[in-house]
């Protein structure tokens, strides 16, 4: 259970960063990294200096100011001057707090990483303890990025000691294929790319051949499972097949993998997934089923469509492999693209009373009302397509189904998502979304934050960042445990109860984090979308032709 006092899950700690002397990456940083390291309270004092020396320039110049005085009382001039003067400094100030929120948030959910669950894959924050998935340190990895992003240095160095020190793939354990490629690999990648140290992209090169064995199938659809220590492949105890997901969204890791090693059997393997599951049959307007036989390479449980888990990021791999390739496989976009059309003529529909768009699923012909969180990935991803010149029409799409994922927070009594919604079709409906008892948890998830930075940085309309400041201060309020760290909770109903899990998962430092600080940061060039694509685990990524 949660602490009685719901205030404790407000309270903010806010500890100052250290000094961090691996002066080779940082003297690479720009003058902005600097100022973000400084304390508010410095760059309060170094604005206010500024600002009173520009309305004081402004003010007592002759030549600035002679006709306009002449139209003007003298006190609604300096009033109009010093207003006009203040308000992007105002606009400036209020941006940075909520940048400063975000590091904050990070630093407490980092403080109880590393007090309970050190080199450990996940914090179980409430009994303070860790939870163990494949035993790689998933947290700390998946963190590396936006750690660099947010310029918590002193968090960083420490992070790297361990990669450094304690880091060993040599270990006979079983990892998933499909997370490890996103979490791990993708993180090791990225981090080698944004800081230039060679340290990551060996560590990214060991996973990355540990891995390979999972190819080694009759159909050359990877197994799920690979032992990283034996290396030994296999499926799932009770099934030969494999997620359609999970084998179609590796590839911009492995692709990147070899471009950087020059070794091409990385992305040959990968590239392989992509060209079967381009001519199978089983698709319905583009819209591909669930889950792929590694032995025959043959879609099973045919007839069942969606967006949401075991075949959301297939959709958003196609679109991404195009881009990072420089645009050139048309394959992929083709593929993409008619599957935004089977999107729409298939699963697209409204709510009532409010209209809502939503996607639901289809199973064997039925329609059903039903959408995962994970579907609030797609907003983002058609509103980037858009941004690539693909049809005006994905970024109205894109908005109202953001508008959408919005509502599904914003209509819950802790204004925090469920992971499933079913959306009401019927005349006479009075709310637009009920939850089963069984979908009303939580688990800190990225899609929504991820699709309102999209929406923010293509459109710069002020509302996707106030609804991304809502909901991070329901994180705060619900899932915040006063000892460190967040927590993945059951109910997102019972604000009185939200029945904590006790258990963050890696994804809320690797991504949810990420994705809230990037939205918030008014710097387009803070990774560039036109300079890089960002991984399903919002590990960024370098597009080609852009280098
Ligand atoms: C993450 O691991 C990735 O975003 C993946 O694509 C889907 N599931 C989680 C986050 O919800």
């Amino acid at each position: 259970m949660l602490p009685p006092s719901r205030r404790d899950f407000v309270s903010l700690t806010v500890s100052e960063s250290g000094s961090y002397t691996n002066s080779k990456q940082w003297r690479r940083q720009s003058c902005w990294r600097k100022w973000k390291q400084l304390s508010r309270l410095q760059r309060s004092l170094i604005l206010f200096t500024l600002m009173l020396l520009l309305v004081g320039g402004i003010t007592t110049s002759p030549t600035l100011i002679g006709h306009w005085r002449a139209d003007l009382p003298n006190s609604c001039f300096f009033l109009w001057i010093a207003l006009k003067q203040l308000f992007p400094v105002f606009l400036f100030l209020s941006a940075e707090s909520r940048l400063e929120a975000v590091r904050e948030a990070f630093r407490h959910a980092w403080k109880g990483y590393k007090n309970f669950a050190w080199g450990h894959d996940e914090l179980k924050p409430i009994s303070k303890s860790y939870g163990e998935w494949f035993g790689l340190g998933l947290t700390l990895i998946d963190a590396l990025d936006t750690m660099w992003i947010l310029g918590l240095e002193e968090e960083f160095a420490e992070a790297r000691q361990w990669v450094a020190k304690e880091l060993s793939f040599d270990k006979n354990v079983d990892v998933n294929l499909f997370e490890s490629t996103i979490r791990i690999l993708g993180s090791l990648l990225s981090t080698y790319h944004l800081t230039g140290d060679s340290l990551f992209l060996e560590k990214a090169k060991d996973i990355g051949s540990r891995l390979m064995p999972a190819f080694n199938t009759a159909s050359k659809i990877p197994y799920s499972d690979v032992n990283i220590g034996k290396g030994t492949a296999h499926p799932p105890q009770w099934t030969s097949d494999s997620s359609v997901a999970e084998v179609t969204s590796i590839q911009l890791e492995f692709r990147e993998l070899s471009r950087l090693t020059g070794d091409p059997k990385y992305k040959l393997a990968v590239m392989e997934v992509m060209k079967q599951v381009h001519k199978l049959d089983g698709k319905q307007d583009g819209l591909v089923p669930m889950f792929i036989n590694t032995n025959n390479g043959l879609f099973t449980h045919q007839g069942m469509y969606t967006l949401g888990a075991r075949a959301d990021s297939y959709y958003e791999y196609l679109l991404k492999q195009w881009i990072q390739g420089g645009k050139t496989e048309k394959e992929l976009l083709d593929d993409y693209l008619q599957a935004v059309e089977g999107v729409k003529k298939n699963l697209l529909k409204k709510s009532t009373p409010s209209g809502l768009t939503f996607v639901g699923e289809l199973s064997h012909g039925h329609f059903s009302p039903k959408m995962d969180h994970l579907v609030c990935f797609l907003p983002g991803t058609l509103a980037l397509g858009a941004h690539y010149g693909l049809p005006a029409d994905h970024m109205e799409l894109a908005k109202q189904l953001m508008e959408t994922c919005y509502q599904i927070y914003a209509q819950m009594e802790t204004g925090l998502s469920p992971e499933i919604a079913h959306f009401n079709m019927h005349e006479g409906s009075t709310q637009d979304v009920d939850v089963k008892i069984a979908d009303r948890h939580n688990l800190l998830r990225p899609e929504t934050v991820e699709s309102l930075f999209y929406l923010y940085r293509f459109t710069k309309d002020k509302k996707y960042q106030q609804w991304g400041w809502e909901i991070l201060q329901n994180f705060n309020k619900y899932t915040r445990v006063p000892t460190g760290g967040y927590t993945s909770i059951n109910n997102v109903r019972d604000p009185a109860s939200p029945s904590p899990r006790d258990k963050m998962e890696s994804f809320f430092l690797g991504e949810t984090l990420k994705y809230f600080y990037l939205l918030f940061s008014e710097d387009p060039n803070l990774i560039s979308l036109d300079k890089y694509v960002f991984n399903t685990e919002a590990h960024p990524l370098p597009i080609w032709n852009s280098l």
